[in-house]
């Protein structure tokens, strides 16, 4: 009741006076309430749909509708009134994540409802000439997968991915898991959209304690001459680069994440007009349910991605290059050389709303790491750092601290404990201790955030490439996380392109291998400051281009 009242007031006030600095300007999301999941992204007829999970009555999660947002340039935005709601028996408790596939010339959704039990239902177009899609009608087969396959034992049966095709068949894949032992996405055929046959697990997990115990959101989409299944888990949401074989199993070669910060529950299309996979990740708040009350606002979308597949089989994730049309005015500061004095980049007037573009030219061998200071206040209470490291060979120190798991290893090499750490896509930096130091015998300590070294007889500790963000003094509010976050860098560091919009932060780091999404709120309407800054010894010499970026929001496309 009380954050009620608070938020018609802010709320209010924010709406009088037009202004509230924390909401972005450039990222997709409702007027108002509540927004997590993308569902179903679709171009069709020349027109881009992005649907959400929607909460239409306050900005928490709760009452999931589809929300409904239309494009012509996957750029510029206008909200529509809610596609999808619940208003039938098997979807009164949710109308939950899902997919859209355009089947003989027409789009199909398809989507979790959530009733006495979780089913999958498909919606499809009230009419197929209204251009942008504005009603949508529940077929009377629904749901048409009515319950999960018998005798599985699923604790989670959700989110149905888009349909792909096969001779005469189409096949979806369902997240789904059994508690504490594994999470997996189901497969399921069908030729008409209404009759579904259960195959078996298109994919599941190997690991519980990498990928967790239930799959949401899953994806699986061609990439270069791979296949690429993707689940949102307990760690994040991770690819998985692999073949799909003609008995439609799935096997992987590599994973990784496509983003090391705050996103979730992403889900891709084919953007038929540029024959290139399309991303979407939710990105949510990071400081109180309050907070968000009080704003009246909680949850948006990254900025669309094109994914790429790397020579190596990574997936490449960047910004797509249309971005380029909100930039407003272009600062070219050209080549620059930074020491430890640090250098303050005056000329972008928008401070809380901009582009950035690094490239490392030369890195000077004192140098531990560099980078830029955004959202920074001119005496310093508040600044977010974005940096970056060089990978550290083996050395005689200690990293205390940052473990997210320990092993006892069988041998004291401590390469060992570098290999370990070199082939987890978790691993930023890692310890060996030798045997009577942290048990009888020789540990391995791998860690989730680069520690500051320590020196301690007998240690031996190395470090990846590191691009990260500190945002210990992102804020004087003592609600926002101020928590660290560090994506590991299989290269040297090469590029940092980084867009800041109000209270979200995305990080690129080397040509979209290493990503973080990130949210900071300042207080103070002063915090527009950017500097660049190098700790250690020597010199680094970057190449720096910026941007004022503008807003992507229009009453009508
Ligand atoms: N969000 C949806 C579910 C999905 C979860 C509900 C992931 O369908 O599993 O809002 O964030």
């Amino acid at each position: 009741m009380i954050t009620r009242v608070l938020c018609l007031i802010v709320c209010s006030l924010l709406l009088v006076s037009g202004q509230d600095p924390q909401r972005p300007q450039y990222h997709v999301m409702p007027p108002s309430n509540w927004m997590n999941d993308p569902n179903g992204p679709m171009y069709f007829n020349g027109i881009y749909h992005l649907f959400y999970q929607y909460n239409p009555n306050a900005a928490y999660w709760g009452d999931m509708h589809w929300g409904h947002a239309v494009s012509k340039d996957l750029v510029h935005w206008q909200n529509l009134p809610p596609a999808l709601y619940p208003d039938k028996p098997y979807d009164t408790g949710g109308v939950f994540s899902g997919s859209a596939t355009i089947v003989n010339g027409a789009p199909i959704l398809i989507y979790t409802g959530i009733g006495p039990v979780p089913s999958q239902c498909i919606a499809e177009p009230l009419n197929i000439n209204d251009p942008l899609l504005l009603n949508w009608t529940k077929p009377p087969q629904n749901p048409v997968i009515p319950q999960s396959p018998p005798g599985l034992n699923l604790d989670g049966y959700r989110d149905p991915t888009t349909a792909w095709q096969s001779g005469d068949s189409y096949y979806i894949a369902v997240g789904a898991g059994i508690s504490g032992t594994q999470g997996m996405a189901l497969l399921y055929e069908t030729n008409n959209f209404l009759n579904w046959t259960y195959l078996h697990p298109l994919y599941q997990s190997t690991n519980v304690s990498v990928s967790g115990d239930m799959w949401e959101c899953p994806d699986f989409y061609p990439l270069g001459e791979q296949y690429v299944f993707k689940a949102s888990t307990s760690n994040g949401d991770m690819w998985f680069v692999g073949d799909y074989n003609q008995s439609q199993m799935f096997s992987q070669i590599n994973q990784g994440l496509y983003d090391y910060g705050k996103f979730y529950a992403s889900k891709t299309f084919n953007d038929t007009r540029n024959d290139r996979r399309i991303l979407w990740g939710w990105v949510a708040e990071m400081d109180s349910q309050d907070s968000a009350n009080a704003r009246g606002w909680a949850g948006l979308q990254c900025l669309p991605r094109e994914l790429t597949l790397t020579p190596d089989n990574k997936v490449a994730a960047n910004p797509i290059v249309e971005l380029a049309s909100l930039r407003t005015n272009y600062i070219p500061f050209g080549v620059v050389s930074v020491d430890s004095s640090g250098l303050v980049l005056n000329g972008i007037s928008t401070g809380d709303q901009f582009e950035i573009l690094i490239r490392v030219l030369s890195v000077d061998p004192g140098v531990t790491s560099f980078g830029l200071f955004v959202r920074q206040s001119p005496d310093f209470r508040e600044q977010t750092a974005i940096f970056l490291m060089s990978a550290l060979p083996p050395s005689n120190t200690d990293m205390p601290g940052l473990d997210y798991r320990g092993v006892a290893i069988e041998t004291e090499d401590p390469e060992i404990c570098q290999t370990l750490c070199y082939s987890d896509f978790m691993c930023r930096a890692w310890t060996y201790t030798p045997p009577g130091m942290e048990g009888p015998s020789a540990m391995c300590f791998l860690k989730g955030y680069p520690p500051a070294l320590n020196p301690r007889q007998g240690c031996v500790s190395g470090r990846k490439g590191i691009v990260g963000i500190d945002r210990t003094n992102s804020s004087l509010a003592t609600d926002a996380d101020k928590s660290n976050q560090a994506a590991p860098l299989d290269d040297n560091p090469a590029t940092l392109h980084v867009f800041v919009d109000h209270s979200i932060i995305e990080i690129f780091g080397n040509d979209g291998t290493s990503n973080i999404i990130s949210r900071v709120y300042p207080t103070l309407p002063q915090s527009m400051g950017v500097s660049l800054f190098v700790e250690g010894q020597g010199q680094v010499l970057l190449s720096v281009d910026a941007w004022e970026l503008g807003s992507i929001w229009s009453n009508s496309i």
